[in-house]
C-alpha cells in the first residue's frame, strides 16, 4: 500500500494509488490511454502540439512542494492519477451517516448517485479543453500561451481523476462511462456535453479569462463540496485537484485585471475621462470597460446556470447519503444533519422575485451558489481599485442572479442587471455581435518573448519567478 505522499513515477501513469500492483485498474487505464492521447491530439490545443512548454508537472502530494517546472511537449505530459493523502480516522461529516467512519468502497445503495456525480464533474473538464482549442492561435504573450496550456493540461489530468475513480470503482459500466467522456464533444449538435456553459464557445481572450474566473471558480466550489464527500477516494481526488484549480482562477483573476489595468491607464494617456465612450476608448486599441462589464454579465449568468435548480431533491439526496457536502462543510457550526433547518431562497412567485424559507435540505444548489457569489466578488473588488487608483468613477459589478437565466427559478422570467422582472431583456447587458467583432480584431498573436498585445499589461509576476523575457513557450523546436 503506497503511504500515499510518494508518487510512483515510472511507469506510463504516475500515481500514487499503487497501480503497479492492481492489475485491474492498470489494465483499464492503460486500454483508455491511448484514446486520450488520439482526443488530446484531435481536441486538444490546436498548432503547438510539437512545441515545448514551460509546464509544472505534479510530482508529489506533498502541500508544501508538489510541482515540478520544466519544458515539455504537451502530448509528453505526465498525467497522472494523484490522490491527497488518506487522513487517519476520518468520519462522515454531515447528513444521515454523520459520524460513520468514511467509505473505501462505493456502498451499494447509492452507486447510481455517486456514478452521476463522478461523470458530471468528468465531462466538464475535457469540455473546457475543447472550448479554449483554438485560442493558442491568438495567444497575446508567451506567458499568457503558457498559461492557457497549463490550464488545459490540468483538466486533462482532472479528466484522469474521475476516469481512475470510474474505472476503480464502477468495474464495466465504469468503463463505459469513461469512454463515453472521450466520445461527447462540447457544442456539438448530437453528443453534446452535459452542461449548458461548458457547450458555449471561448472564441477569445477576454472570454478565456471571463471562463478561468467564473465558471472555473464554479469548478472550485463544486470541488469543495465533493471533497468533502464521506467516499473518501472521491474527497481525496477532489482535495488534490483543488491545488491545481487556484492556478486556473489566478489566470482569470489577474487576465481581466491586467486587461482592465491597460485600458484605464490608455484612457489616463489620451486624456479620456468619460469611460462610457466607447468609440473614443476603441480608437486607442483597447477594449472598453461597458464591453468588459458585459463580459461580466455573461460569464457570470451562465455560470449561475451551473448551480442547477435552486429547490433540488437531487441535492438533498446527495447530502444526506453523505456524498456531496457544502462549501467547507468542516468549517461550519451546525448539526450537518439540516433536518429541521431553514434557508433562505429567492424565488419567483406571481411574477415577483421574493425570498422564501424553505428546508435547507432541499436549498443546497442555492447555498453552493450564494457561497460562489460572494467568491466571485472578492475579485471584482480588486479590478475595481485597479481603476479607483486610475481616477476613474467606473465601477465593475457583479449582475442580479435573476439576470440571463436559462436554468432554475429565472428561466421563465426576464430581468434585468438590477433584478427588476422586465417584458424584454435589454439589448446593451451582453456583448453584442459589434462588441465581439471589435474583441476578435484584437486578437493577434505576440510571440516575442517579453512582449505584450497592446490591449493587455504585462503580468507583475513571471511564472516560477521566471524574468520578464523567459521563452515560455519554445514554438517551434
Ligand atoms: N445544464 O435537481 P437539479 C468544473 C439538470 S465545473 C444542464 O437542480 P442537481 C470545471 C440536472 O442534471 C463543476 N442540465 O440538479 C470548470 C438534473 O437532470 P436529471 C462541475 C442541468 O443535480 C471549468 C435536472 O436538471 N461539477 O469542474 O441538483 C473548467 C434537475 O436539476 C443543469 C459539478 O457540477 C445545467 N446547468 O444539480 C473545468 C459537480 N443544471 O438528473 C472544469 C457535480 C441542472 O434529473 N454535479 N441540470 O436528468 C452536481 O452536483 C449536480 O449535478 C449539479 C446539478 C450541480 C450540476
Amino acid at each position: 500500500m503506497p503511504d500515499g505522499m510518494n508518487v510512483d513515477y515510472d511507469g506510463l501513469i504516475p500515481n500514487n494509488v499503487g497501480l503497479a500492483d492492481d492489475a485491474r485498474v492498470r489494465k483499464a487505464l492503460e486500454t483508455w490511454h491511448p484514446g486520450y492521447i488520439d482526443w488530446w491530439k484531435d481536441m486538444g490545443p490546436e498548432g503547438f502540439q510539437e512545441s515545448l512548454v514551460y509546464l509544472r508537472t505534479a510530482i508529489s502530494v506533498d502541500p508544501k512542494g508538489w510541482a515540478r517546472f520544466d519544458y515539455v511537449r504537451m502530448p509528453e505530459y505526465k498525467w497522472g492519477v494523484l490522490l491527497a493523502p488518506a487522513v487517519e480516522g476520518r468520519t462522515i461529516g454531515f447528513g444521515a451517516h454523520k459520524g460513520e467512519p468514511v467509505w473505501q468502497e462505493v456502498p451499494g445503495e447509492y452507486r447510481a448517485m455517486l456514478r452521476r456525480l463522478l461523470v458530471i464533474q468528468g465531462d466538464t473538464e475535457p469540455a473546457s479543453v475543447e472550448q479554449q482549442r483554438h485560442l493558442g492561435a491568438t495567444a497575446p504573450s508567451l506567458y499568457d500561451l503558457r498559461n492557457l496550456f497549463q490550464v488545459n493540461v490540468e483538466e486533462g489530468r482532472h479528466l484522469w481523476a474521475m476516469v481512475y475513480l470510474l474505472q476503480k470503482y464502477f468495474g464495466k459500466d465504469g468503463r463505459e462511462e469513461a469512454d463515453e467522456l472521450l466520445r461527447r464533444r462540447s457544442g456539438h449538435e448530437d453528443t453534446p456535453r452535459m452542461l449548458g456553459a461548458f457547450n458555449e464557445a471561448t472564441p477569445d481572450w477576454l472570454s478565456f479569462f471571463m471562463f478561468t474566473y467564473f465558471t472555473d471558480r464554479d469548478g472550485k466550489m463544486q470541488l469543495e463540496a465533493l471533497a468533502q464527500s464521506g467516499f473518501d477516494p472521491l474527497s481525496r481526488t477532489c482535495r488534490f485537484m483543488l491545488t491545481e484549480e487556484a492556478h486556473h482562477m489566478f489566470v482569470g483573476e489577474t487576465g481581466v485585471s491586467r486587461v482592465v489595468e491597460r485600458t484605464c491607464a490608455a484612457m489616463k494617456e489620451a486624456g479620456i475621462t468619460d469611460p462610457d465612450d466607447v468609440a473614443a476608448v476603441r480608437a486607442l486599441g483597447v477594449i472598453d470597460l461597458p464591453t468588459i462589464q458585459k463580459k461580466i454579465n455573461l460569464h457570470f449568468s451562465l455560470t449561475l446556470d451551473l448551480f442547477g435548480n435552486e429547490i433540488s431533491t437531487n441535492a438533498a439526496n446527495a447530502f444526506n447519503s453523505g456524498l456531496k457536502g457544502r462549501y467547507r462543510e468542516d468549517k461550519l457550526d451546525d448539526d450537518h444533519r439540516l433536518i429541521d433547518a431553514t434557508y433562505p431562497v429567492l424565488r419567483c412567485v406571481d411574477g415577483a422575485i421574493v425570498e422564501q424559507h424553505v428546508p435547507a435540505l432541499s436549498a443546497l444548489n442555492m447555498r453552493l451558489r450564494d457561497d460562489y457569489v460572494v467568491d466571485c466578488q472578492g475579485g471584482v473588488s480588486r479590478w475595481n481599485k485597479v481603476i479607483e487608483k486610475a481616477g476613474f468613477a467606473t465601477r465593475l459589478t457583479l449582475p442580479h442572479v435573476a439576470f440571463n437565466r436559462r436554468i432554475g427559478e429565472f428561466a421563465a422570467i426576464k430581468a434585468d442587471t438590477h433584478g427588476n422582472i422586465v417584458a424584454h431583456e435589454a439589448a446593451d447587458a451582453l456583448p453584442s455581435l459589434d462588441d465581439n467583432l471589435y474583441i476578435t480584431s484584437l486578437m493577434k498573436p505576440v510571440s516575442e518573448t517579453g512582449a505584450y498585445a497592446p490591449w493587455i499589461a504585462a503580468p507583475k509576476v513571471g511564472i516560477d519567478n521566471k524574468p520578464g523575457n523567459f521563452e515560455y513557450v519554445k514554438i517551434h523546436e
